[in-house]
């Protein structure tokens, strides 16, 4: 879909974010699109890997009956991955952490991207392409580019897999009650870049919701959390949110296309 115009943003949403304290960001793999990470569900052969659906490789069950397989999905992505960048996206939500006196950055994203464009403290639901653990000990080590990857626990010599969350598997300790408290107290949140599918961080918009947040979508598409959205803004997140951070400097609204509604 192309974006000609500039989504317009509401005076509602120009004032919450000139004025929030308290504000909470959920990133997805639509983040990093601009990048040229691929995108779970965005269509086309990206997430098929040697015939098999991402579902399926990037299942628990896989781990347990093919680690060798695993390994191989993962490594090549994170070959993939070592020569990509931030994209404006990244760089923008960056800026945001000390713009915000309580901001808090959730991500379903394994990429690291965040972190490279220079953010703090990011929740990640969904664990580290960077990073691997002991099947048995559950130690953690990261993946340092410069060394080979270790294939078994320095601590116990077990194996070791990649440490993220795959379907079935349960989320890291206090990652995602750390990421729903946040929801619960934040007056502006912000979905960017997610279908709204995968649970349960596609909670969190619904918990800000029910709170008493106003919550933003950034997406080209629309999901099914656009519905609880108090202001949708459709386009690229590397082109929508660095439009946010010239409010400040600029009194005016933009116009343009958007799906706005008022709550
Ligand atoms: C742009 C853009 C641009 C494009 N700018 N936007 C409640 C109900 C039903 C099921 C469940 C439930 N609770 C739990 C479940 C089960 C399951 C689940 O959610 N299943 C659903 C699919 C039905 N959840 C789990 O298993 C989770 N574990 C769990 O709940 O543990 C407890 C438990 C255990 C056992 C049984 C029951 C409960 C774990 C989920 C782990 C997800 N793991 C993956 C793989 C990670 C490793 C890997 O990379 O291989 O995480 S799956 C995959 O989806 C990945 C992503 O983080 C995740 C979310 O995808 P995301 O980010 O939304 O990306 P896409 O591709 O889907 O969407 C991209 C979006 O970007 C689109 O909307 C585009 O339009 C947009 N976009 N370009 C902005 N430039």
């Amino acid at each position: 879909m192309q974006f000609e115009t500039e989504p317009s943003i509401s005076d509602k949403l120009r004032r919450r974010f000139l004025n929030s304290k308290r504000v909470l960001v959920l990133t997805g793999a639509g983040v990093s699109a601009e990048s040229g990470v691929p995108t779970f569900r965005g269509g086309g052969n990206s997430a098929v890997w040697k015939g098999m659906p991402f579902e399926v490789i990037s299942s628990a069950q896989v781990v347990e009956q093919d680690l060798p397989a695993v390994w191989e999905w993962f490594d090549y992505r994170r070959d993939l991955l070592q020569v990509l960048n931030p994209n404006p996206a990244h760089n923008e939500i960056a800026t945001w952490q000390d713009r915000f006196s309580e901001f808090t950055l959730v991500t379903q994203n394994i990429d690291g991207l965040h972190h490279k464009a220079g953010s703090r403290e990011v929740i990640e639901l969904h664990g580290s392409l960077w990073r691997v653990r002991c099947v048995s000990c559950y130690a953690r080590f990261e993946i340092l580019s410069s060394r080979p990857r270790a294939d078994a626990c320095p601590d116990c010599g077990d194996p070791v897999r990649p440490d993220v969350v795959l379907f079935g598997e349960i989320l890291p300790a206090g990652a995602f009650e750390q990421a729903a408290a946040a929801a619960a107290n934040c007056e502006l949140c912000f979905v960017i870049g997610t279908s709204g599918l995968v649970y349960p961080a596609a909670g969190l918009p619904e918990i800000a919701h029910v709170a008493g947040a106003f919550v933003c979508e950034v997406n080209p598409e629309k999901t099914p959390l656009s519905a609880l959205c108090d202001e949708l803004l459709m386009g690229r997140a590397g082109e929508v949110l660095p439009l946010l951070s010239r409010l400040g400097s600029d009194s005016r609204t933009t116009t343009g296309r958007v799906a706005t509604r008022t709550s």
